[in-house]
């Protein structure tokens, strides 16, 4: 993935002493010391559909870090990933998967935090079966489910969950909303005829 990151635009954050002293000194953007927010995929694969989340957590420069975890491939890193969220400092995960998508359910069993998960369209079945695997949770243990395919609306969520403790992110999102609204009213106004 280093390719990836390198990628990616470097962001500083404007994060720092916005948090309460509970909260661990955030880092800078992408594969930060303090990543808040954790992306988890099932495979490589999945990359394509998951680097919105990462680009949109940059733009609201929330530190996060990016990783391939596989429920199925790597049961014991997933448990591990899980259990030590917490405790590292995470305080949201986004996971996403494809398929026989059990990872974000495996891992919310597994973790008090909020676990939002992202359905991947595989190959075949048009990722119905990653959205039923993933929405479908037994009563207790809660995946907050997005659409197929959208890890911008995760990482949106994400930030939203975040606002609850960083009031700066909630007039981030206030500013994102209305830019939303203003390209979409720009968009009406050219087409009424
Ligand atoms: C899932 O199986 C992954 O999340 C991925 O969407 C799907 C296929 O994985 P690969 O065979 O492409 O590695 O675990």
């Amino acid at each position: 993935l280093r390719h990836i990151f390198s990628a990616l635009p470097d962001s500083d954050s404007a994060l720092t002493n916005l948090f309460t002293p509970a909260l661990p000194e955030p880092g800078s953007g992408k594969s930060a010391a303090h990543p808040l927010v954790g992306i988890i995929m099932g495979s490589d694969s999945d990359l394509p559909v998951m680097l919105p989340a990462a680009r949109h957590l940059d733009q609201f420069e929330v530190p996060y870090e990016l990783t391939i975890v596989s429920a199925h491939r790597t049961p014991e890193r997933m448990t591990e990933y899980a259990r030590s969220a917490t405790t590292r400092g995470l305080r949201v995960i986004i996971a996403g998967a494809g398929g026989a998508a059990h990872l974000p359910g495996m891992v919310a069993a597994m973790t008090s935090l909020p676990v939002i998960g992202v359905p991947v369209k595989g190959s075949t079945l048009d990722g119905v079966d990653s959205l039923h695997s993933i929405v479908q949770m037994p009563r207790g243990i809660p995946v907050a489910t997005v659409a197929i395919n959208n890890s911008t609306n995760a990482a949106l969520l994400a930030v939203r969950i975040l606002g609850g403790s960083v009031p700066h992110l909630l007039s981030s999102m206030d500013a994102f909303l209305k830019k939303q609204e203003d390209e979409v009213l720009t968009k009406v106004a050219k087409l009424e005829y």
